[in-house]
């Protein structure tokens, strides 16, 4: 046991418009009611220096070589690994929308390779758990449809769903994202809780990949 109770770092992946960002919101509001210290995290943080250059990509104001860009994606989570395991160390569980998985995804889907992707990912603090909300990506567009921004396609999330799968590992609880928003919620409750409970035991924070 020991005095060290970290927070886990819990990350939400998925196509766009598969329920996500509200399921973090919900999971942090829900966390901290129980009087648990959580946060909510996404990535990319559009904030940073780095993040500026993603946000004018991602509307498409600028072009970049997609090796670069990747790389920028990776680079915008390495400048928070320091803040990040340090609120995981002093037991704060984070709740993040997006993370590698993402980064590797998006960019293995535009025909990248695959271990060129995960590469610069490589030791960053590994979620405890990555809960993917899976759903079909015709589902997806129907929901309201998408905004304006660069992969906000049908043809383009179909190939990043496979690139997923993929990447698929033992941290990973597969939700049904079809499910209402009530249903997908209580899921995701039920395996943070128990993720963070992990974390309190003593579970050593592991590295990607
Ligand atoms: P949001 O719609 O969640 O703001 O994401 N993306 C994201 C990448 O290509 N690589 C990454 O590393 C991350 C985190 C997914 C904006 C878009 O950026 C993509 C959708
Ligand atoms: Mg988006």
């Amino acid at each position: 046991m020991g005095g060290q109770k970290r927070g886990a770092l819990i990350v939400l992946e998925g196509l766009d418009r598969s329920g996500k960002s509200s399921q973090c919101a919900s999971l942090v509001s829900f966390l901290q009611q129980k009087g648990l210290e959580a946060e909510a995290w996404r990535f990319p943080d559009r904030t940073t220096a780095v993040g500026t250059m993603l946000s004018s990509y991602l509307t498409s104001a600028t072009e970049l070589d997609d090796h670069a860009v990747h790389l920028l994606f990776s680079a915008n989570r390495w400048e928070k690994r320091a803040l990040l395991e340090g609120r995981l160390k002093a037991g704060t569980t984070l709740v993040v929308d997006r993370y590698a998985h993402s980064g590797v995804a998006f960019s293995a889907a535009k025909g990248l390779d695959l271990e060129w992707c995960k590469a610069p990912e490589t030791g960053l603090p590994s979620p405890d758990l990555v809960l993917y909300l899976n759903i079909p990506a015709e589902v997806a567009a129907a929901r309201g449809g998408y905004g304006a921004e660069r992969y906000e396609d049908i043809g383009f999330q179909k190939k990043v769903a496979l690139q997923f799968e993929l990447l698929r590992a033992s941290n990973w609880e597969v939700v049904d994202g079809r499910l209402s928003f009530d249903d997908v919620q209580e899921i995701v409750r039920k395996h943070a809780v128990s993720a963070i409970n992990k974390c309190q035991g003593g579970r050593d924070l592991l590295r990607l990949w």
